[in-house]
């Protein structure tokens, strides 16, 4: 008997969409009627949920189970056994016990980074978070890949923790399409990144405010290696990668010398100006930051920053940096030093001026929205008060005991024994991914629960297989979107996959804490009470939200929090009265000079936004052995990692697609779609060449997101740029991921290669 196709809508964090399903297998998607710009990226869903790397059943790796020193090194390379769950459980349980009892918790690492899925309740890390806390604590990270450099100079600066900012202390789409002249754009803002945003963005209006852009006659400035990393109708100034901050100072000298200082707004609103333009006018070092200077290092030249400099100082300016500047070595400098040259211009607290991080990073960011409190799974509180900077967990496998320097603070890496990771893919988010392999050996059991045989479950002990979205109910409400989503059950578990919470809730039950764990509450229960939460936290806003039985019925609803209405101007109370509404910095003011960071001594960063050229950069010794710049941006037709099994089926998409200029192509004999393999001293991949002017000469742009498969000789044959990518903190400030500060060399791929 044919059953009948049925249709719902679910969401994720690009967006909402309808499923087909018919006889429990997804069919296809289409698109959510009410989006105006829907993502692509669930045109590949049917083909990945049902896709033959899924996980079927709970796997061990061989010389795991065997004991003894458990082969650690063969890690990656090992076979898998498959045990039924009962056992498998039992095993964990076990397990986990002996290296608590044994090792204690602070030799768990539970952090676990990754975006893992959109629903509130089945949030894999929540769950992993909650489960560790309950048997008494993990070794967790801190700040995230996105911004960590950000998340550690913003409070610096403004006193405002950088999440808050993005979201909520920033000019709003309509404000600046109403008010702001000259749009500088470094990194660009590009709707390819706007797609996504954590939890879900159901209106992509990017696309929709770069036309009403176009009709108010905003010029607009992309500083970017490559163009399209801007809707067309902007400027080019193709920045040379790692070089912004250089830029910027050329800028900066240009207003300073030629008088287009707002004197009033540094003297009102900022605090130490003047050691800053010492350092600016060449008094402190010999040198000064003239456009020239700034030319030789960033290749933009000076008449062309002469001209930008007056433009912005005679028009309605909004300075607005990409998430990716900072991930980079030293990515703390371009962020205070556009809120510098912000400051110079005197436009912050007006309408459509001053500066803005991450537009187009996200979908979030921009939006007019009311914000309201969040639904969500509570973690409990960990007992052990150990982190670190999500992006140094390989220095702290290979490193256990050993101090290493973060934001002021000395502190000393914990000794590892049982790595256990739910909702991301280190094996493709984190750098040079074969130091990386190397760490991943250190630990004596490396758990993973993952709904896919990704790179990373391929170097795990224990695979559990975990559910998608698709396979379980959830509710989903995002920061920056109106909507909030009843993401139903559409198919039954696939193989023999379970929920994140039914597993743990398992081992909860041998590990003697099940109570304490699931506090009584099945999923379903867990669902209404976080539900019931949400609704009462949010009563205050007057606004009718439907009981849980109701938005089940609807599926979702679009609640009256999204317009001009509610679009704020970032810092007006401040600007109106800076003694009554100061800022949270140790001056109140905007500090151009931190006697904080000063007092680190740290020689990258003293106390004020600085130039330091980086390890690599096109202007490198190492440049003659490695000329090409690699900038590896996120892929636009998925999320990261997800859903790649599916891509990675389609002919010639793999290995991924590596952007190169015409002239370096010739230089090098290369041609459109002939395969290539990138490399440095860290290691190599394939990929397929693109040839194109819209990158600058000398840079090649390769998106993260394939999945890390090694052949006999040790290259990645599926286009993973992070073999290639340095893993070295942005700075002892920010110890964030530097991704973006890495040379490299393109040459035609041999046939034995
Ligand atoms: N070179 C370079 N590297 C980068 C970046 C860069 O710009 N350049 N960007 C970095 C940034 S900003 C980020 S955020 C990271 C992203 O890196 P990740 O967040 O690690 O990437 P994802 O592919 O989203 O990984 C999520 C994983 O969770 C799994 N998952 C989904 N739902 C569930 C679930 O319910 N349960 C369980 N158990 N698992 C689930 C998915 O299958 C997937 O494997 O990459 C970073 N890496
Ligand atoms: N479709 C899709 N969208 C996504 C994601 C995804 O996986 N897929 N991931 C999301 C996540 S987790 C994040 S954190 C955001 C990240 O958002 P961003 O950090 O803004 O995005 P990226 O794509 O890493 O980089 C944007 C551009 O920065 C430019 N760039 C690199 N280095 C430099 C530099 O030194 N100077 C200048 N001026 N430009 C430079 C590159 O040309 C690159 O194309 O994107 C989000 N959006
Ligand atoms: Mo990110």
């Amino acid at each position: 008997m044919a059953a009948k196709i049925e249709s719902r809508v679910t969401t994720s964090h690009w967006g909402a969409f309808r499923v087909l399903t018919n006889n429990n297998r997804i069919i296809g998607t289409e698109p959510f009627a009410a989006d105006p710009h829907p993502s692509q990226i669930s045109e590949t869903l049917a083909a990945a949920v049902h896709h033959k790397t899924r996980v079927a059943r709970p796997s061990f790796r061989r010389g795991w189970l065997a004991g003894g020193d458990r082969s650690r090194a063969l890690r990656g390379r090992d076979e898998f056994v498959e045990l039924p769950w009962d056992e498998a459980l039992d095993i964990v349980a076990a397990e986990l016990q002996r290296v608590i009892d044994e090792h204690g918790n602070e030799s768990i690492f539970g952090g676990s980074y990754g975006w893992a899925s959109a629903g509130r309740f089945h949030h894999a890390l929540s769950q992993l978070h909650r489960f560790l806390n309950v048997n008494g604590g993990y070794v967790s990270s801190v700040a995230s890949y996105s911004t960590a450099a950000a998340q550690a100079i913003i409070p610096h600066v403004f006193g405002i923790p950088f999440l808050k900012l993005y979201l909520s202390v920033q000019n709003t789409w309509p404000t600046i399409a109403r008010h702001t002249q000259t749009l500088v754009m470094f990194g660009g803002i590009n709707p390819k990144n706007s797609q996504v945003s954590m939890g879900g963005v159901t209106h992509h209006e990017t696309d929709g405010w770069f036309h009403e852009f176009d009709r108010s006659g905003m010029r607009r400035i992309n500083i970017s290696p490559q163009i399209t990393d801007s809707p067309p109708g902007s400027e080019w100034l193709a920045v040379i990668p790692g070089t912004d901050t250089a830029l910027m100072l050329g800028i900066a000298h240009v207003l300073e010398t030629e008088n287009l200082v707002e004197r009033e707004f540094l003297a009102g609103y900022t605090t130490g100006y003047e050691r800053f333009s010492r350092y600016l006018l060449g008094a402190t070092d010999g040198q000064p930051k003239s456009p020239e200077w700034a030319a030789k290092i960033c290749g933009i030249d000076a008449e062309a920053q002469r001209k930008l400099a007056r433009s912005m100082a005679s028009t309605r300016t909004l300075i607005t940096v990409a998430w990716s500047l900072q991930r980079a070595q030293n990515g703390e400098q371009p962020y205070w030093m556009a809120a510098t040259l912000a400051a110079m211009l005197g436009q912050i607290g007006l309408p459509g001026g001053g500066v803005g991080y991450g537009y187009g990073a996200i979908g979030a960011v921009g939006v007019a929205v009311k914000r309201m409190h969040g639904l969500t799974f509570p973690q409990g509180e960990n007992p052990v008060n150990t982190s670190i900077p999500v992006a140094r967990v390989a220095d702290m496998l290979l490193n256990p005991g050993e101090p290493y320097d973060f934001n002021g603070e000395r502190r000393h890496y914990a000794d590892i024994r049982l790595v256990y990771w739910c909702g991301g893919n280190p094996f493709h988010h984190h750098q040079d991914l074969n130091r990386l392999q190397q760490a991943f050996r250190q630990p004596e059991t490396v758990i993973v629960h993952e709904p896919w045989w990704t790179a990373t479950a391929q170097r795990a002990d224990i695979v559990l297989p975990a559910t998608t979205p698709y396979e379980r109910e959830d509710i989903s409400r995002a920061l920056g979107d109106s909507y909030l989503f009843h993401m139903p059950r559409l198919i039954d578990p696939v193989g023999e996959a379970r929920d994140d919470y039914a597993i743990f809730s398992e081992l909860a039950d041998r590990m003697e804490v099940k109570q304490a764990f699931t506090e009584g509450r099945s999923s379903e229960q867990w669902l209404s009470h976080m539900y019931d939460e949400f609704r009462n936290d949010n009563s205050d806003l007057e606004i009718d939200i439907p009981d849980l039985d109701q938005l089940r019925q609807q599926n979702w609803v679009d609640l009256p929090l999204r317009g001009e209405q509610f679009a704020e101007i970032p810092f007006a109370a401040f600007r109106q009265d800076p003694e009554k509404s100061p800022l949270a910095t140790p001056s109140g003011r905007i500090e151009i000079f931190s006697e904080t960071i000063a007092s680190f001594d740290y020689a990258e960063c003293p106390g004020h936004p600085y130039w330091q050229e980086p390890d690599e950069w096109l202007g490198a010794e190492m440049a003659s052995r490695y000329p090409l710049h690699l900038v590896s941006p996120q892929p636009g037709d998925k999320l990261h990692s997800q859903m790649e099994c599916a891509l990675a089926d389609e002919q010639g998409l793999r290995p991924s697609a590596i952007e190169i200029n015409s002239k370096d192509a010739a230089a090098r004999g290369l041609r459109d779609a002939d395969l290539v393999r990138v490399f440095n001293d860290r290691g190599a991949c394939h990929a397929r060449i693109h040839v194109t002017d819209d990158i600058r000469s000398g840079v090649v742009s390769l998106p993260t997101g394939a999945w890390l498969t090694h052949n006999s000789d040790g290259t990645d044959t599926q286009g993973n740029p992070n073999i290639l990518t340095r893993d070295l903190g942005t700075s002892r400030i920010g110890q964030g991921s530097s991704a973006h500060t890495t040379l490299v060399e393109v040459a035609l791929l041999d046939s034995e290669q």
